[in-house]
C-alpha cells in the first residue's frame, strides 16, 4: 500500500488529544493489514480516471471499520484470539476494556473521516448510508451473529455457510466498490459493483478454505474440516474439486459483471487477480 495513504491513516487516528484508547486504535490500525478494501476502492476510482487521494477519507473509514471488527472478533467473548497478524491482539497488547473502546472509537471515527470526502452533500449522505448498511446489523454484524449462532451446529448446510460468508465477508468487500461509484458520481454502476462484491466475498472465502487444505503437505487422507476450530467448511461439503468448480463459476460471474460497468476495469481486474489466487 502506498506510504502516503499509510501516513494519512496514522494522521487521522492520532488527531486531537492522545489517550490509551487512541494508542490501542493506532496499534491495531497500523498493524500490518493487507489494505485489501482501500486497494479495491482506489482501483475503482482509477477506472473512472479519479486520483486515489479523492478516496483517502473513505478508504480510511472502511479500514477503520474493518479494524474495529477484527479487534472485537478477537475478544474473549467472541473468538478469543491472542494473536492477530502474528502479533498480540488488541486486548492482549492492552486490556479488554481498552480493546472494546478502541473498536468503538474506530467505528465512530470512521463516519467523521468519511464525511471529509470532497464531494457533494448528496454523495456524502450516500457514503454514510453505505458505510452503515454494509457494516451494520443488516451487513457484517449480521454475519457475525449468524456465525455465533451456528457455532454448535455440527452439520451446517452449504447454504448456511454461504449465508455467513455473504454477510461476514462479502459485505465489507462490496463497500469499497460501492463507495468508489458514489465518489465518482456513477450511481448507475452501483448495482453491478454490488453483485461483483458479493460474489467476490464468497470466492475469497472459498479460496481461503481450499488453500487451508491444499496448503498442507498431507492432502490425501486429511480431513477437509477446519481442524483448529473443528468447523465444517464449504470444501468439506463440496469436496476439493466441487469447491474448485464453484470458484471457477464465481470467477465467471465476476468477469461477466465487470463487462457491464461504465469504467475501465483494467486496474480492478489486476487487483482481483492478485486477491483471488487461482486454485482451479
Ligand atoms: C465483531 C462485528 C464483528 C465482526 C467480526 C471480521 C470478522 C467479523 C471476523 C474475522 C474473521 C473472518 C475470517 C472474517 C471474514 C472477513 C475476512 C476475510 C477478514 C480478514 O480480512 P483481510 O484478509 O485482513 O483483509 P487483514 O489482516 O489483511 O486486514
Amino acid at each position: 500500500m502506498n506510504k502516503e495513504f499509510e501516513d494519512y491513516l496514522l494522521m487521522r487516528v492520532h488527531e486531537n488529544d492522545d489517550s490509551r484508547t487512541k494508542d490501542a486504535m493506532a496499534y491495531s490500525l497500523m498493524n500490518g493489514g493487507k489494505r485489501v478494501r482501500p486497494t479495491l476502492l482506489f482501483s475503482v476510482l482509477e477506472g473512472y480516471g479519479i486520483d486515489a487521494r479523492v478516496g483517502y477519507p473513505c478508504a480510511c473509514a472502511i479500514e477503520m471499520i474493518h479494524t474495529y471488527s477484527l479487534i472485537h472478533d478477537d475478544l474473549p467473548a467472541m473468538d478469543n484470539d491472542d494473536l492477530r497478524r502474528g502479533k498480540p491482539s488488541c486486548h492482549k497488547a492492552y486490556d479488554e476494556a481498552t480493546a472494546i473502546l478502541a473498536g468503538d472509537g474506530l467505528l465512530t471515527k470512521a463516519f467523521e473521516v468519511a464525511l471529509d470526502s470532497e464531494c457533494s452533500a448528496e454523495q456524502k449522505v450516500a457514503l454514510v448510508k453505505a458505510l452503515s448498511w454494509y457494516s451494520g446489523i443488516d451487513g457484517m454484524i449480521y454475519g457475525q451473529t449468524l456465525d455465533l449462532q451456528s457455532e454448535n451446529d455440527l452439520n451446517p448446510t452449504l447454504a448456511l455457510l454461504q449465508e455467513i460468508d455473504h454477510y461476514k465477508t462479502s459485505k465489507l468487500l462490496t463497500l469499497p466498490l460501492v463507495c468508489g461509484c458514489i465518489l465518482a458520481n456513477k450511481f448507475d454502476d452501483v448495482e453491478h459493483f454490488r453483485k461483483i462484491g458479493l460474489v467476490l466475498g464468497l470466492e475469497f472465502q472459498m479460496q481461503d478454505d481450499i488453500l487451508d487444505v491444499t496448503g498442507s503437505e498431507e492432502v490425501v487422507g486429511k480431513s477437509l474440516s477446519d481442524e483448529d476450530n473443528h468447523k465444517v467448511t464449504a470444501v468439506y461439503l463440496l469436496g476439493l474439486q466441487g469447491a474448485r468448480d464453484m470458484v471457477a463459476s464465481y470467477d465467471e460471474t465476476i468477469r461477466k459483471e465487470l463487462g457491464y460497468v461504465s469504467c475501465d476495469v483494467t486496474s480492478l481486474s489486476k487487483v482481483l487477480d492478485t486477491l483471488l489466487k487461482r486454485t482451479y
